[in-house]
């Protein structure tokens, strides 16, 4: 029967039972993982739902499977605190260090225990509260007190249930994570369309479940393992064992992968099987967690402020792979540093497939014995970028010899040279084209001058054809120059002259840290700009007025320094000026983020000795806010010495230079002002 001949009641009635039905197949298949019907029946009855609810929009209900996607866009996510803190987890890297828990047990315990031992998930912990059976709230952890109200985009999640099989209120708590497959998916996908991708499926999990689109969320495939019932008033459990079977029982997923121990050696054997198996799961594993199983034992063994006594993570040493190197490829960077990157045979490695290692430098090339036709062992570091660890000697080839490092830069050929106290190989050549495709790519990149659509091959081919060949010429740049380029059509032209012409107007500190000054990074040059406002009063600052800014050291204030006498550089800098690039700060003044008008504004402020009123930091701090600049040692420049007692050399030098000094009285007195 069509569902448009159905009178209100018999709609009423079938749309309960759809729903009932479509959670049922909902549940075999997001959260058990065995579907009993194929898709196309499940599309099949979802669309009767979905007509038989646009017919008679008061049957929708909240829980119906249709409604797991709100339309509108979030603003925000509203802070929640928890009922109970989520705690963390102590961590284990050893099996002494399991032992030693085990021990620590037994004596808080004094009787017999057994462990409930689950596989560690490398995800996002969450609380789901439902109330008669219905999904109520889903919160982040958070700092553990107090998280983020994440239920639109978390009722997009299609293993989480809106509704459970029975109408209890408990609260359940677990990990949102997202699978292997799923994130290389995602990463391909935006790989594609040029957007940044994602480091691990952690960070993928937890930047799709704290998106504002709660269409984005459902448009990639989260899931979770719930591991703790938090509040269970209305069906008591005894045992972690037992929580974890209730929670199947009314429809949320637990991952199957557990068990209970009555002895640490079998825990340790459960730890080892796992560590062997992670690689070959579909989800991201960091370790595995034991805890007491008992909750009477639980109890007993209490809690610390920041963790339970009865619970440990063991985390796995960092995931490694073996795989045979077959090149080495050397790239020339901006400053005409050459660095080496092993192409190798693809392996899975945590997620992802692995080709390309990072080998450092030369000097540690040399001290591992690089070779090509190693097997070598890789790792990530940082978990985005995988690097060679070292290379097993044992499956050399007999015939293997040491690597030939290059002597000529790949880009311009000309002599590369190891400088005495540097590890790298350098190309010394101010003309070399790799180095200046390079610092152009700087230029424009996101935290620099941030022109979008000038990608890698746009500027390789710019300055081939010699339309760029500083970054000033890319402000002098026509259409028609750009349109004469490969795959540039009038529209992206058109965006890329749009995208450079609003760069100018960029605030100072992303010019500067463009122009790629040695040692200067985007922290730098936003001191500096706050510091001194406009590119005029950088030129020319002392070397001292430099130094002198907090978190700005010698080496870097004295690159600074030198990279301002360079002719070149006076000449890049009127090319950008005649172009009307900005060159002011347009940031927060530095007086209007202080306070302006106090005893300590625009003052610089030594500090000296043992304080008895306040730490050093905040004291620091607390001067700071009234616009005193802290400095490290006392000069001409130093306007007031706070001395603690037991002052020294400063002290000396304070009263050599006239320096008025005061105490920390005086400072409070002036705080309390
Ligand atoms: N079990 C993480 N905390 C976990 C309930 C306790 C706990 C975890 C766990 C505190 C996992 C700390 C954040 C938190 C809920 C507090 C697990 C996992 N058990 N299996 C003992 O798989 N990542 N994380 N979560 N409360």
């Amino acid at each position: 029967m069509a569902s448009s001949e159905l009178s209100f009641d018999q709609a009423k009635t079938r749309v309960e039972e759809l729903v009932s039905l479509l959670d049922h197949y909902s549940h075999e298949y997001y959260v058990l993982d065995q579907p009993s019907i194929p898709d196309e029946d499940y599309d099949k009855l979802y669309k009767e739902l979905s007509e038989l609810e646009e017919l008679y929009p008061t049957l929708i209900q909240n829980n119906s499977p249709t409604q797991r996607i709100g339309g509108a866009l979030l603003e925000g996510f509203e802070k929640v605190p928890h009922d109970k803190p989520m705690l963390s987890l102590d961590n284990a890297f050893s099996e002494e260090e399991l032992i030693a828990f085990d021990r620590r047990v037994s004596q808080l315990v004094s009787g017999p225990v057994t462990y409930h031992c689950e596989l560690k998930i490398d995800g996002l912990a969450v609380s789901l509260k439902y109330e008669e059976g219905k999904l109520l709230q889903a919160v982040t952890r958070g700092d553990g007190t107090v998280g983020e109200n994440v239920t639109a985009n978390v009722r997009t999640i299609k293993s989480i249930p809106l509704k459970l099989k029975e109408p209890l209120t408990l609260e359940a708590r677990g990990e949102i994570y997202m699978p292997k497959s799923s994130f290389i998916q995602l990463n391909e996908k935006r790989e594609e369309q040029g957007e940044a991708i994602f480091a691990n499926p952690r960070n993928a999990a937890a930047g799709t479940l704290r998106n504002l689109d709660p269409q984005v969320t459902a448009s990639r495939n989260l899931s979770v393992f719930l591991y703790a019932l938090a509040d269970s008033s209305e069906r008591p459990v005894s045992t972690q064992d037992e929580a974890l079977s209730l929670l199947d029982d009314i429809g949320l997923r637990t991952n199957p992968e557990r068990k209970v121990f009555a002895s640490i050696h079998d825990v340790l054997a459960f730890v080892e099987e796992y560590q062997e198996k992670r690689t070959s799961l579909p989800y991201e594993i960091d370790g595995i967690v034991i805890k007491v199983n008992e909750l009477e034992n639980q109890e007993k063994a209490g809690f610390t402020v920041k963790a339970p006594r009865w619970a440990i993570a063991y985390k796995f040493p960092a995931e490694e792979a073996k795989t045979v190197i077959r090149a080495i490829e050397w790239s020339v960077g901006r400053t005409g540093v050459v660095t080496p990157t092993a192409i190798m045979d693809p392996v899975q490695l945590a997620g992802t497939t692995v080709q390309r290692a990072s080998l450092h430098n030369v000097d540690l090339m040399i001290e591992k014995d690089i070779r090509l036709g190693d097997t070598a062992v890789v790792r990530k570091a940082g978990d985005i970028i995988p690097e060679v660890i070292k290379v097993d000697e044992d499956m050399r080839d007999e015939e293997s010899v040491p690597y030939d490092f290059p002597t000529h830069c790949p880009a311009c050929g000309s002599e590369l040279m190891h400088l005495e106290e540097e590890v790298a190989l350098r190309c010394m050549n101010p003309k070399c084209s790799a180095q200046a495709k390079e610092r152009l790519s700087h230029f424009v990149s996101r935290n620099a001058m941030n022109i979008d659509g000038l990608g890698e091959k746009v500027v390789s081919q710019l300055y081939e054809r010699e339309l760029v060949n500083d970054v000033a010429d890319l402000y002098y740049l026509e259409k028609e120059a750009l349109l004469a380029l490969d795959k540039i059509a009038e529209k992206s032209a058109s965006n890329m002259l749009k995208a450079i012409n609003d760069s100018k107007e960029n605030s100072l500190e992303r010019l500067l840290f463009g122009l790629g000054i040695r040692h200067v990074g985007s922290k730098a040059a936003r001191l500096l700009a706050e510091e001194f406002e406009t590119m005029n009063q950088i030129k020319v600052a002392s070397l001292e007025s430099i130094v002198v800014i907090e978190g700005i050291g010698e080496k870097i204030a004295s690159s600074i320094h030198s990279f301002f006498k360079l002719e070149e550089a006076q000449e890049l800098l009127d090319k950008l000026e005649r172009a009307h690039v900005n060159m002011t700060y347009k940031g927060k003044k530095k007086e209007e983020l202080t306070q302006t008008d106090t005893f300590f504004s625009g003052k610089t402020v030594v500090i000296t000795g043992k304080l008895t009123h306040f730490t050093r930091n905040d004291l620091k701090e607390a001067l700071v806010n009234l616009g005193a600049k802290v400095t490290g040692s006392v000069s001409k420049n130093t306007d007031y010495l706070i001395a603690g007692e037991e002052a020294g050399s400063k002290l000396a030098k304070a009263q050599e230079l006239d320096v008025t000094i005061i105490d920390e009285a005086k400072v409070l007195e002036e705080i309390e002002e």
